[in-house]
């Protein structure tokens, strides 16, 4: 199976600042981590981080006909972004979004995803187990 994985803005700063919200591995040190459990699955990754909406929009319409499934933090945007969703819904492929903290229990503004409705499920808080878990839903779901 090949799977995209979108990272959303700012988590390229992960490990860097607030550790006690987000985890202390930085991003390459996650996406070394998902590298090796694909890996040792048979799965491909293509792994992309932007601070940009469009990025993210394109790296999702240049996974047509390529990906199986995708994982995606959409960071800040998963409370703000129609076109992201639209996109997500366009490409059609079967998607899961992950939080690394629980954005239920933060301010309220964090509590709506844009995102979710047009994904298989979400997971939230678990850090970035959280995307290991996704990739796993993912494969076993085929
Ligand atoms: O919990 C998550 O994974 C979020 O998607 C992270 C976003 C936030 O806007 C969402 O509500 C929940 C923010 C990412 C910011 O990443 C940082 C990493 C290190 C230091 C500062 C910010």
């Amino acid at each position: 199976m090949n799977i995209l994985i979108l990272h959303g803005p700012n988590l390229n700063l992960l490990g860097a600042r607030e550790p006690e919200v987000y985890g202390s591995l930085t991003l390459d040190a996650i996406n070394a981590r998902l590298e090796d459990y694909a890996a040792g699955h048979g799965a491909a990754l293509r792994i992309t981080q932007s601070n940009h909406e469009g990025a993210l929009i394109d790296a999702l319409h240049a996974a047509r006909g390529w990906a199986d499934g995708v994982i995606l933090n959409p960071g800040g945007y998963t409370h703000t972004s129609v076109a992201l969703r639209d996109a997500l819904s366009a490409v059609g492929l079967p998607a899961i979004e992950v939080h690394l903290s629980n954005i239920h229990a933060r301010e309220p503004f964090r509590h709506t995803s844009l995102i979710a409705p047009v994904c298989l499920g979400q997971i939230s808080g678990l850090g970035w187990l959280g995307y290991r878990l996704a990739l796993e839903a993912l494969l076993e779901r085929g």
